[in-house]
């Protein structure tokens, strides 16, 4: 992207970015010298030297991870049990099974309900998958009106007349940009979605409702926030989809966009079986690096979500300087499944050049498990992908998530999956 364009969005978009007594830096000239951890020396600053040795400095990351930054997830298992709510054998003008299923998660006498939206191409072989939340219901992926309205928790929005945190009939289809279905199943994917308020409703009321009321444990300053939560409940539909025979199972893609897309990546971390990950746009606590203090800060993520990460990850409020760990690890902790992260031209908010070094500072990891990590070193022009095992691009626009990324996506996956 040439500089003048860059420097013009930073002067559009910096009005945006103040509030709340908080101006956050988007000047490239003003990000402090930094230093990143390497993943691959070991806590005793001994060097990882091969794969045996990954898997035990994985182990000592992910343990970073849990104590400092996104929690630990409890140990407890639930029960899960499933029922049809409604399908159509004939969705998409006959191109598609549309079903939507309740999960149903029991624990110690409590249980938490789950609506799982599932479109599959007609098919006589088993297909790759998405997996992704969405921000505001299954009703509002989809017109189909037998999808049901969520009677979850949703945040109360003016523009969508949402005033007593409840959705409504009107939202049905209201978010079909993001969800561009048809083209997915047109290019042979299916894709599951289920809305993030069902396993965690997203304000912070002292980790009481949702998935929370299963793990009634004590807490402390690594208990997990909502974003481990929102990753466990990503798990928990793969405990499902591995019953689904239609779904290649050694095919699914988890996906997420924003607060969603920190999700995605910390279940792709945690869950292996999860054979992409795409992070859209999650920017701070996602793909984006903190070391920068650029855009989005530690500070400003914990004291705007106070429930999303662990208390600990508070102490590195304005003093990012101190994380033991930075974002570029925790995508190098997907290595060497293949991992594509996107950006967008006007949310500086996000960190598109912190989340493209990510990428880069990622790939020595990759490069050890024998795989070719990111092939980039320049930031890219927009709309134009650079694709390794990890695969960037950089669009024109806002944050958000449209027909334009879920096509890099599809292009991506079928890179890797037909290579298999
Ligand atoms: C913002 C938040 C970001 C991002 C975004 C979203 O308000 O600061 O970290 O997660 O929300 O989820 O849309």
């Amino acid at each position: 992207m040439k500089t003048t364009t860059f420097f013009a969005i930073l002067l559009l978009t910096s009005s945006m970015l103040h509030g709340q007594g908080f101006v956050a830096n988007i000047d490239e000239s003003k990000i402090p010298a930094y230093t990143l951890p390497d993943p691959l020396i070991f806590n005793n600053g001994q060097p990882v030297k091969n794969r045996q040795e990954w898997k035990i400095r994985r182990v000592e990351l992910i343990k970073i991870f849990e104590n400092e930054v996104y929690g630990k997830t409890p140990a407890g298992k639930v029960q899960l049990s499933s029922s049809l709510l409604s399908e159509d054998a004939g969705a998409l003008g006959g191109k598609a099974v549309r079903r939507e299923i309740q999960l149903r998660l029991k624990k110690d006498g409590k249980e938490v309900l789950i609506n799982v939206l599932l479109f599959l191409p007609k098919s006589v072989e088993k297909v790759p998958l998405f997996l992704a939340y969405n921000f505001n219901g299954n009703h509002t992926v989809s017109k189909d009106k037998d999808i049901e309205v969520t009677k979850s928790w949703v945040r109360n929005n003016a523009a969508s007349g949402i005033t007593d945190n409840k959705s409504n009939e009107s939202l049905r289809g209201s978010d079909l940009s993001s969800w561009p279905v048809s083209e997915i199943i047109g290019r042979g994917f299916g894709v599951a979605t289920l809305y993030y308020g069902d396993v965690d409703p997203d304000f912070d009321d002292g980790f009481q409702n949702g998935i929370n009321s299963l793990f009634p444990e004590k807490r402390d300053s690594s208990s997990w926030g909502s974003i481990a939560g929102w990753a466990w409940g990503l798990s928990r539909v793969m405990d499902y989809l591995e019953k689904v025979k239609e779904v290649d199972h050694k095919q699914v893609i988890v996906l997420g966009h924003s607060r969603l897309g920190k999700a995605a990546l910390w279940a792709g971390v945690n869950d292996l079986r999860f054979a992409m990950v795409i992070s859209n746009e999650s920017g701070c606590g996602g793909a984006a690096l903190s070391k920068r203090i650029f855009g989005e800060t530690v500070g400003r993520i914990n004291s705007s979500f106070p429930h999303w990460f662990c208390e600990n990850f508070r102490k590195y409020n304005n003093k990012e300087e101190n994380l033991p760990v930075d974002q570029h690890e925790l995508l190098a902790l997907l290595a060497p499944r293949p991992l594509y992260v996107c950006s967008a031209q006007e949310d500086l908010w996000s960190d598109p050049r912190g989340e493209f070094l990510s990428c880069i500072a990622a790939s020595p990891v990759y490069r050890l498990l024998g795989t070719e990590g990111f092939p980039g070193k320049d930031f890219p022009d927009l709309q134009q992908p650079v694709i390794g095992t990890i695969g960037y691009h950089i669009r024109s626009g806002k944050h958000a998530i449209n027909l334009y990324d879920w096509s890099c996506f599809m292009n991506f996956a079928d890179l890797h999956f037909k290579k298999q």
